[in-house]
């Protein structure tokens, strides 16, 4: 059965892994400014902020009565995990914040094996970059450290891994390779299976590459290239460029900026975030979390709210720090952008939201009418799973149904839908699974 999409947070200690998992989830892994404070692999559920169903005026029955009403769908949107808001769905995801990357962990160091054990779970990889330059290599605090050179490391570090295991066996494998006369798919994801891939991406790896010589003519170059390739498809990454509310940050955007295509960066300050949920949380501000609208209790009695939106009175040092954050982060980027590094992530994953229901022209859970016996609405769209962009009907049923056999698979207007067709945003993407023999 495919299991959930799991994305990793990576990079050295200190470079922000913990603050910024903790800034897209409520849990609180420990945040502490030395190397390996977070030993074990530290799971969380982040939520990522997707466009709903309930939100597409092309549904049935969702017309707006009058354009200040929402859609009806909309009203009666009310999922099971998460929450959607005018629209916008949070869809909660797996998160692994992976500690203990240093350089040299490919030969043990830090806690390098078991760093790169637990990335074998990952489908995607958030680099979390300390852009301050505020930490050394190691995670140790300096001034002016060049935070591009961490960049080409990681990766370089994961390759050095896989290639190192790989060229351990490759006189063996490349024997057996010829006398079983095996496919260079399948001999290679002998090997990678145990980084959690699938023929699919070593098919996807070689047809990049588009070798001329067979396996066992590869010399060392062609097979560090076949693994450089190999890391790049199963570990799509972004780069979160952390700690953009220091003052150093701006030199070292600009220079990671002009050696990177811009999909693959996002800038964020992880910590910025924790502060205004928490200043929210304690009442002392109004925030949307991931937004660049932050309101103080001056700021409502001055927008006409006489009681100040009942928040309390924040001192003088309070102020000037939500007056400096807003300053150097969100006036100037629009957000502490830990939303966008989470939504990036799901992107080169390619990450498909699909909407099972139970009842495919009400879009309930229930079976029947719209409404519930005693006259309520019922709720729409309860479920939303996340799939990897190219998964099918059938992918999406055995995720859901497990081994339940299926008798047929409806979409939007009561259409059968074949159990080979392709998944995708806005397209067969909200189905209702029936189970039984057909
Ligand atoms: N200025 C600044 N400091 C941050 C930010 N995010 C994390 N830090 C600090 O960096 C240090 C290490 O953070 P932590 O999340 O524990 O890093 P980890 O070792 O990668 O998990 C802590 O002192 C954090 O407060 C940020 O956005 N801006
Ligand atoms: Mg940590």
């Amino acid at each position: 059965m495919p299991r959930d999409p799991l994305i990793a947070l990576v990079g050295k200690p200190s470079s922000g892994k913990s603050s910024t998992l903790n800034s897209l989830t409520d849990t609180t892994a420990k945040v502490g400014n030395f190397p390996f404070t977070t030993i074990d692999p530290n799971r969380a559920v982040g939520y990522l902020h997707i466009p709903c169903a309930c939100s597409r005026s092309t549904l049935p029955h969702n017309t707006p009565p009058s354009h200040t009403d929402p859609p009806p769908l909309q009203r009666r949107c009310k999922p099971n995990h998460g929450v959607c808001q005018s629209g916008t769905r949070s869809v909660p995801i797996e998160l692994l914040d992976v500690a203990g990357l240093v350089p040299g962990a490919h030969e043990g160091k830090g806690l390098g094996n078991k760093f790169l054990d637990d990335l074998r779970h990952a489908d995607a990889l958030i680099h979390v970059v300390d852009v301050s330059g505020t930490t050394d290599a190691e995670g140790k605090a300096t001034r002016g450290y060049d935070p591009s050179v961490d960049i080409a490391w990681l990766k370089s570090e994961i390759v050095s891994w896989v290639l190192g295991n790989l060229m351990q066996k490759w006189g063996g494998l490349k024997r057996r390779h010829t006398a079983i006369k095996a496919t260079a798919v399948e001999t290679l994801q002998g090997q990678f299976s145990g980084y959690g891939s699938t023929a699919a991406v070593v098919a996807r790896t070689l047809d990049k590459l588009a070798l001329k010589q067979p396996l066992q003519d590869w010399d060392n170059d062609t097979i560090a290239r076949v693994v450089h390739g190999f890391v790049d498809e199963k570990f799509p990454t972004v780069i979160a460029l952390n700690k953009i509310d220091h003052a150093d940050a701006d030199k070292n955007v600009a220079k990671i900026a002009k050696q990177h295509s811009p999909e693959r960066l996002v800038l964020c300050s992880a910590i910025s975030e924790i502060f205004l949920r928490r200043l929210a949380k304690q009442n002392y501000i109004r925030y949307t979390p991931g937004s660049e609208f932050v309101d103080t209790r001056e700021d409502l009695i001055e927008n006409g709210e006489e009681d100040g939106g009942g928040l309390r009175e924040l001192d003088e040092k309070l102020k000037s720090r939500i007056s400096n954050l807003k300053d150097m982060v969100l006036y100037r980027f629009g957000s502490t952008g830990v939303n966008q590094v989470l939504s990036r992530a799901a992107d080169v994953l390619g990450l498909v939201p699909v909407f099972p229901v139970r009842n495919i022209s009400t879009f309930g859970s229930g079976g029947g009418a719209d409404k519930d016996s005693t006259g309520h609405e019922k709720a729409v769209f309860r479920d939303c799973v996340l799939v990897k962009k190219g998964s099918t009907v059938a992918d999406v049923y055995r995720k859901i149904m497990g081994d339940a056999p299926m008798a047929f698979v409806e979409t939007v207007g009561g259409v059968r839908v074949s159990e080979e067709e392709v998944v995708a945003v806005g397209k067969l993407d909200i189905l209702s699974f029936k189970v039984g023999r057909a």
